[in-house]
């Protein structure tokens, strides 16, 4: 399976385009492909894709499994995706095949295929750094097939650049659950030496957001259920953990948790059902910001008109990153400042992945080992 780009480079022409490629890629590949609706994933062989001419063809050696690839098997979202469907965006790999156009990935290239597969590159939003704002932009499992698979395309210039002292397994999680938690720190607007409630903290974008936060010199607070993940939360280096499911009043004891009982600078909403989305309004400081960033199905955000004016509250979304916060949240990570829990498990058990996931069972996140 591995390539070896040493003794490659052979240019080949397939009908009409040119590809540059190893010679060790296979006609056809193992995937989890959502064949309809609800799913399950189902495992069996597919034929590789061939890159355009400002694609790569990137062998994934490992991928995350973060809980937008459920909802897009549930079809939660109004937003159409393609079927069948291989899901998955938190890929890392090696490239092994490029089009034509792209000059600036070499074969051999350590890289991450994220949740933005490729966008115009032209429109207004494009031009800013935007690119998840672009009306034209694909999206890795969703609506172009993802990293579920072992060899995956991407758009040259959308993949994450992985340096060399990286492991592979665990930059997975950080392709989407890293980049987006480090985005939503910074739209927050916090400063060092803040407080900020993580609300899902104990799932994959929560373990992660902790560790940033950390690493940004924050205050943290907490929220998820159980002990497990109380456990986790404070071996990553949480201040305070609310239980949602124990306690008999989730915003006294946010509040009671801050150090002068005002309650925290900053809210990251991760979790994946409505009520916080509800509640958190209440809890935040006066001239705080609440950053929504999970996607619930259905859900609406709620707040009373009276309180968020007169207590100067913001509320925003927050949605993945771009390139450049892509490569600043893989930087932390290279300087070993983050470091959040993983399971590894092979690609062929993706739907017991799900139902963990769907119970609320996973503390952390779940990594697919693509060759096994
Ligand atoms: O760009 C974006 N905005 C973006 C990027 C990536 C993911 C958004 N997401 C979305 C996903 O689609 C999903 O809706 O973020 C959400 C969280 O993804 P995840 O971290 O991959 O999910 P998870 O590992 O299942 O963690 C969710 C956690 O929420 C907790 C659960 O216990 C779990 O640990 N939780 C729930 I459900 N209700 C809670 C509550 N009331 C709660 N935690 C606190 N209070
Ligand atoms: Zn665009
Ligand atoms: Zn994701």
């Amino acid at each position: 399976m591995s390539s070896n780009p040493s003794r490659t480079i052979p240019t080949t022409t397939h009908t009409s385009r040119t590809i540059i490629m190893s010679y060790e890629v296979p006609e056809q590949q193992w995937a989890q492909v959502i064949e309809k609706s609800g799913g399950p994933p189902v495992y069996k062989q597919i034929p590789v894709a061939k890159p355009a001419a400002d694609e790569v063809l990137v062998n994934i050696k490992y991928s995350g499994v973060c809980h937008t690839d459920l909802h897009a098997m549930k079809g939660d979202w109004p937003l159409d995706r393609k079927l069948p469907l291989v899901g998955g965006h938190e890929g890392a790999g090696v490239v092994v095949a490029r089009g034509e156009l792209v000059k600036d990935v070499e074969l051999g290239d350590r890289v991450g295929v994220k949740w933005l597969n490729g966008s115009c590159l032209a429109c207004s939003f494009c031009e800013q750094a935007d690119e998840p704002l672009c009306a034209d932009a694909q999206l890795s499992g969703y609506t172009v097939d993802g990293t579920f698979q072992q060899y995956c395309i991407a758009k040259a210039a959308h993949v994450a650049r992985i340096p060399k002292d990286v492991a592979l397994d665990a930059i997975a999680p950080v392709l989407c659950a890293g980049i987006t938690v480090y985005k939503g720190l910074k739209e927050s607007g916090i400063r060092p030496g803040q407080s900020v409630a993580i609300v899902g903290a104990g799932g994959g974008l929560g373990s992660l957001a902790q560790q940033y936060a950390k690493a940004m010199g924050l205050r943290i607070i907490s929220i998820d259920g159980g002990e497990e993940k109380r456990a986790m939360c404070e071996q990553l280096g949480s201040d305070a953990y609310v239980d949602f499911l124990a306690s008999k009043d989730v915003v006294a004891d946010v509040r009671a948790a801050t150090e002068d009982g005002l309650g925290p600078h900053a809210v990251l909403l991760l979790a994946v059902s409505e009520k916080p989305f509800q509640q958190a309004a209440e809890y935040v400081r006066s001239r705080g910001v609440v950053v929504a960033i999970g996607l619930p199905a259905g859900a609406y955000l709620r707040a009373p008109v009276f309180q968020s004016v007169v207590r100067m509250i913001t509320i925003k979304g927050s949605y993945v990153g771009n390139r450049r916060d892509t490569a600043e949240a893989i930087e932390f990570f290279r300087r070993g400042l983050i470091k959040a829990p993983f399971k590894t498990v092979p690609l062929s058990d993706l739907a017991k992945v799900y139902e963990l996931m769907e119970q609320g069972k996973i503390a952390g996140r779940y990594v697919l080992d693509l060759s096994k």
